[in-house]
């Protein structure tokens, strides 16, 4: 057995790396794989796990991961974050514990540069999330470091978003202020072992009363990723909210708005190759050069650019 996309959908883990390198690459190869593989995939509950640097967003995936262990399940984690400890940076502690679960067959983890050439998420996120996806992992974490945008993302990417927060920082309460909190299926304390973790779920849960009260409220829950405290009932929360969104319907809907997305974000990144591929290096700077001296608008240069991108594509 040769073919890739076989041995991956028999469970060979070095056929899965081997077609996500082809498929973030986005050559034609990962293409015709992600063709293949798209129709077994929708079956993982996607979690996103996103929160400032440094909050604990992969101590705690770790932590969620080793406990879906226990519970029998397996787990593929894609670690959108270049100071992820799943790459490097980690300090020991760190380390040891993700070697543990790297080292576990139930368990693969996959790191991904932190953002494409048009920023926000990697272009591709949709793509290995679909790929782990097929391979059969019942759970796909996903960790992203929250920048606005990105947690916004994710959010359209994951069926559960995690939203980790910490004690004493008085900047997770700022971010919430700014809208982030209505794409929290479920909110964390995490570091819940330092002072003001009491008071920031108080917080947390004020804010929540004034927000306008349409539907679920997220559960807010306290844990020490560290040491593995409050994360089997936060394993009870992301899985509550996957029935939540079975039993209402919003499931459905949460997949065609996403689906929507992909397919309309695909779109516009295939327009720019195109336009890229039909206009030289020289034809471009021409056209920045004019704009930037003000001789031409914009709108009349991206205009011309579409027309190249156009003409060269017919
Ligand atoms: N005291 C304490 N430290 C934690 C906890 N969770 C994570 N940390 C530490 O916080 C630091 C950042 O954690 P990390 O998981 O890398 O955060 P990330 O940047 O959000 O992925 C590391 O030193 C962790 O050991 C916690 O619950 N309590
Ligand atoms: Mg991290």
């Amino acid at each position: 057995m040769t073919d890739l996309v076989e041995r991956l959908l028999a469970g060979d883990r070095r056929a899965l790396s081997r077609v996500l390198t082809r498929v973030e690459n986005g050559t034609r190869e990962g293409r015709d794989d992600l063709r293949r593989l798209y129709p077994r995939s929708g079956r993982a509950h996607t979690v996103g796990v996103t929160g400032g640097a440094g909050s604990g967003k992969s101590s705690l995936t770790g932590a969620l991961a080793g406990e879906l262990r226990r519970r029998g399940q397996r787990v593929g984690v894609i670690a959108v974050d270049p100071s992820s400890p799943f790459t490097q940076g980690a300090i020991l502690g760190d380390r040891i514990r993700m070697q543990d679960l790297v080292l576990d067959e139930g368990v693969f983890v996959r790191s991904m540069a932190g953002r494409g050439a048009l920023g926000g998420l990697a272009p591709a996120i949709d793509d290995v999330v679909a790929v782990m996806d097929a391979f059969g992992f019942p759970y796909v974490f996903i960790e992203t470091v929250g920048a606005g945008q990105d947690e916004v993302e994710i959010a359209g990417t994951a069926l559960t978003t995690v939203l980790v927060n910490n004690p004493g920082t008085g900047d997770d309460i700022q971010a919430l202020k700014a809208g982030i909190i209505e794409i929290a299926d479920v909110l964390v304390v995490n570091k819940a072992d330092r002072p003001g973790a009491d008071v920031l779920v108080s917080q947390l849960r004020a804010l929540l009363a004034l927000a306008p009260g349409e539907g679920r409220d997220p559960p807010i829950l306290s844990t020490v990723a560290t040491t593995g405290e409050g994360v089997p009932a936060l394993v009870d929360a992301i899985d509550e909210h996957r029935a939540h969104l079975e039993r209402t319907g919003a499931l459905g809907r949460q997949r065609r708005r996403e689906a929507r997305h992909q397919v309309l974000s695909t779109a516009q990144r295939i327009l720019l190759e195109r336009i890229r591929a039909g206009t030289s290096e020289e034809a471009l700077a021409e056209l920045v050069a004019q704009v930037a001296g003000r001789s031409l608008d914009p709108h009349t240069a991206a205009e011309r650019l579409v027309g190249a991108g156009r003409a060269d594509a017919g």
